[in-house]
């Protein structure tokens, strides 16, 4: 079956001119569908105009960190600390209940095939030791509990979470380790354990490597990896199968999609 998506468009964190400059050159309404990598609101200018354009768009993406973040702040989940968010008037706009309907159906990771490509979209990364049976299994577990209660999964999610770092077997623990892995990770130790600390490209604590250095195991049965989150990288990996896309729009960098046919990179400039 041909897919209709082609394009995977970087981290837009609320960046809506450079969001609509980079769509004209791709236009969606044609063959070319989009799909979204994560963290499409915070931090940048204009949260609330993407948002609105999204939902009236049909668009899709995985789930990021400030994607959540902006569902936890719109049901009051009081555990969130940031003085720095950008995100007012999507809290006081009328629709944000829909907003939080709307996002809460996107998945984790999502499996795009174009032509014979296989490709998986994350925001943040996946763990070298899951096979793409499992990482369907994550998602699907994650999904089904947001659905579920939103409040208390993310509630459950802002609380100590920098605590949920390695595999656990406390069921709380558990899946805030999870959501971590899927919407936070950089680097990772031999162990799977994560460091969310360190936000630059390299580290040097020597127990841990960038999440993509790792033999991944779902490579064996999917062509690549497409993930944004990590705007230090500048897209860089050396991995020709693992993609960063993050090019940092919102940090004055640029807003890239890549096109799921020949793997060819579109950037727009930062407008700020
Ligand atoms: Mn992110």
């Amino acid at each position: 079956m041909k897919s209709k998506f082609k394009f995977v468009i970087g981290d837009i964190q609320g960046c809506y001119g450079e969001f609509k400059s980079l769509l004209k050159i791709i236009d969606p309404k044609k063959e070319n569908k989009i799909f979204c990598v994560g963290d499409l609101v915070n931090r940048g200018p204009e949260s609330e105009k993407v948002l609105e354009y999204v939902m009236q768009h049909n668009i899709k993406s995985v789930l990021g960190n400030h994607d959540l973040h902006m569902m936890a702040m719109i049901l009051g989940v009081h555990k969130i600390k940031d003085k720095n968010h950008t995100l007012d008037k999507v809290l006081s706009k009328n629709k944000r209940i829909e907003a939080v309907d709307y996002f809460i159906k996107f998945p984790f990771a999502k499996e795009l095939k174009v032509n014979d490509q296989r490709s998986l979209i994350v925001h943040a990364g996946v763990l070298p030791t899951w096979s793409l049976q499992d990482i369907h299994a994550a998602n699907e577990e994650l999904c089904e509990l947001l659905k579920k209660d939103p409040e208390k999964f993310l509630s459950d999610m802002y609380s100590d979470r920098s605590k949920a770092i390695s595999k656990s077997t406390n069921k709380r623990n558990r899946q805030r380790y999870l959501v971590n892995v899927f919407t936070r990770m950089r680097f990772l130790s031999r162990k799977n354990k994560l460091d969310l600390k360190t936000k630059t490209k390299k580290t040097h604590k020597n127990k841990y490597q960038p999440w993509f250095n790792y033999q991944h195991k779902c490579l064996k049965d999917i062509d690549n990896i497409v993930f944004g989150h990590w705007a230090a990288l500048n897209g860089v990996t050396n991995h020709s199968n693992i993609k960063g896309i993050d090019l940092g729009c919102v940090w004055g960098g640029s807003l890239a999609a890549i096109n799921l046919f020949d793997n060819s990179v579109i950037t727009i400039n930062s407008e700020s």
